[in-house]
């Protein structure tokens, strides 16, 4: 018999069909068995009446996540019995025979309240509760939203490499590999350096790659391993035709997030994100007025961040802030320094509630100028001779800015930690299992 996927079982009353998947909950009651079934579709209450005999004895044997292969008749529920809150509720499988095709043991009811270590230390048996299978069922949806709106504007996509000769940040740190003949090689803190010299090939490119840090911090916001979705555009007037560009990309995130999970943000308690006409957008020094801090400072702190979410809800109906112009002396060599306010560059980063999600702007496309910016930053610009070929060969004026995927999950579910919008989290002291003490040193 072919397999019937419970989202269908509607459309199948009085029909003996085939179901697969895995036992949510057996419930005992008087000489019958009840379980919930779920499998990709959704989820499906399933008895075992008593004249089943051969049914019954295995039954008794199923225990929650047991997957199994079942033979039962799609039935309508008395009336009195009929559930309108929930899939499948005016239906019941009656079930004749039942396979085991994997016994399980597990560490805890799925789906329960744990601590994030332990849902992290069980991620192959925590991933699979409701709550996880959202998250990660949205993430793919922002990833494809992404690339949907980029193709929709001309964007071409293409693949960056994580092996590296350099850090593209100049600061963050990288993960050094060995590599053939006793030579170094490094993770790619960044797809920059190539989404510009791509950005010379096409005009118009983007890229959803794997970013590794090796910054030793431990916060709710950092990754060791993240995804980044970048894109890098050719003939700009300025850092605004890419902060319009990632406006209308996100734009088109929230969307289509809100049109296929509306009902799942809603069930998570999560607030649609404010949208206004156009993000609002403050300078650097004009966000330090407006929260009193010095205008010495080069960036923003966390607190920072979050006390200008609060004054974007307030004065733009917005979840999202631009700020832009950091000081040159913080930002990588790449970036463009502005011609009216010296000192300052053509660079943002935008803000989600309260979380950079986002950084970008213009470059430098001047051959002559960016060995003179290498330089200032105490690298060697022979280090790069590969990247700045791009700029002898003749390079428009071009900007672009990457978004990282977990930041922007979590802010999009209010998350508190980043690593709860992270499949496998890497960081100080985990990949996977906790690494051990010898292993830290
Ligand atoms: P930046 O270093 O700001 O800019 O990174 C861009 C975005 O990537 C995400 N991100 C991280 N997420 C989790 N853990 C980390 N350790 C981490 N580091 C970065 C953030 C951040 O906003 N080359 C520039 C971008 C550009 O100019 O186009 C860059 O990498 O969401």
């Amino acid at each position: 018999m072919e397999r019937t996927l419970i989202g269908d079982l509607k459309s199948k009353a009085g029909e003996r069909v085939l179901v697969q998947g895995s036992v949510s909950v057996r419930r005992d009651q008087g000489k019958m068995v009840f379980f919930d079934l779920r499998d990709r579709s959704g989820m499906a209450q399933g008895v075992v009446l008593p004249s089943e005999d051969l049914a019954m004895v295995v039954a008794k044997e199923l225990r929650p996540e047991f997957v199994v292969a079942m033979e039962a008749t799609v039935t309508e529920r008395p009336p009195k019995n009929v559930n309108p809150d929930v899939q499948n509720g005016d239906l019941e499988l009656h079930i004749h025979a039942i396979e085991i095709l994997s016994k399980a043991e597990i560490p805890f009811e799925l789906g329960s309240e744990v601590n994030l270590d332990t849902h992290l230390d069980h991620l192959p048996f925590t991933l699979r509760s409701e709550k996880s299978k959202n998250i990660f069922k949205i993430q793919a949806t922002i990833a494809e939203a992404f690339r949907e709106a980029m193709r929709g504007e001309g964007f071409v996509e293409f693949q960056s490499p994580s092996l590296v000769g350099g850090d593209a940040e100049g600061g963050a740190a990288a993960f050094k590999v060995d590599y053939y003949y006793d030579q170094k090689a490094f993770l790619a803190t960044s797809p920059q350096l190539y989404k510009q010299m791509m950005a010379g090939v096409f005009e118009r490119v983007f890229t959803v790659c794997k970013i590794f840090r090796g910054e030793k911090h431990a916060t709710t916001r950092h990754l060791s391993e993240a995804v980044c979705m970048d894109f890098e555009m050719a003939f700009i007037k300025d850092h605004h035709d890419v902060m319009d560009m990632l406006e209308h990309t996100i734009k088109h995130i929230v969307a289509k997030v809100i049109e296929e999970h509306g009902d799942v943000l809603q069930k998570m308690g999560v607030e649609a994100p404010l949208i206004p006409a156009k993000f609002p957008v403050l300078k650097l020094r004009e966000a330090q007025k407006i929260l009193g801090v010095s205008e010495s400072e080069p960036d923003l702190e966390p607190e920072h961040e979050r006390a200008l979410w609060e004054w974007a809800k307030k004065e733009h109906d917005s979840d999202f802030v631009f700020v832009t112009h950091f000081p040159i002396s913080k930002r990588p060599f790449y970036t463009y320094e502005d011609e009216e306010d010296r000192g300052y560059t053509k660079y943002f980063d935008l803000l989600f509630r309260g979380l950079e999600i986002n950084s970008g702007g213009q470059r430098v496309h001047d051959y002559t100028e960016l060995v003179e910016r290498i330089k200032q930053k105490g690298l060697d610009p022979s280090k790069f001779a590969f990247y700045l070929e791009t700029f002898k060969v003749g390079m428009p004026p071009h900007g672009g800015c990457s978004t990282g995927l977990e930041r922007m999950t979590a802010r999009m579910l209010n998350l508190p930690n980043v690593k709860e919008a992270t499949l496998f989290p890497r960081d100080l002291n985990r990949i996977d299992t906790l690494l051990s003490t010898d292993e830290k040193k």
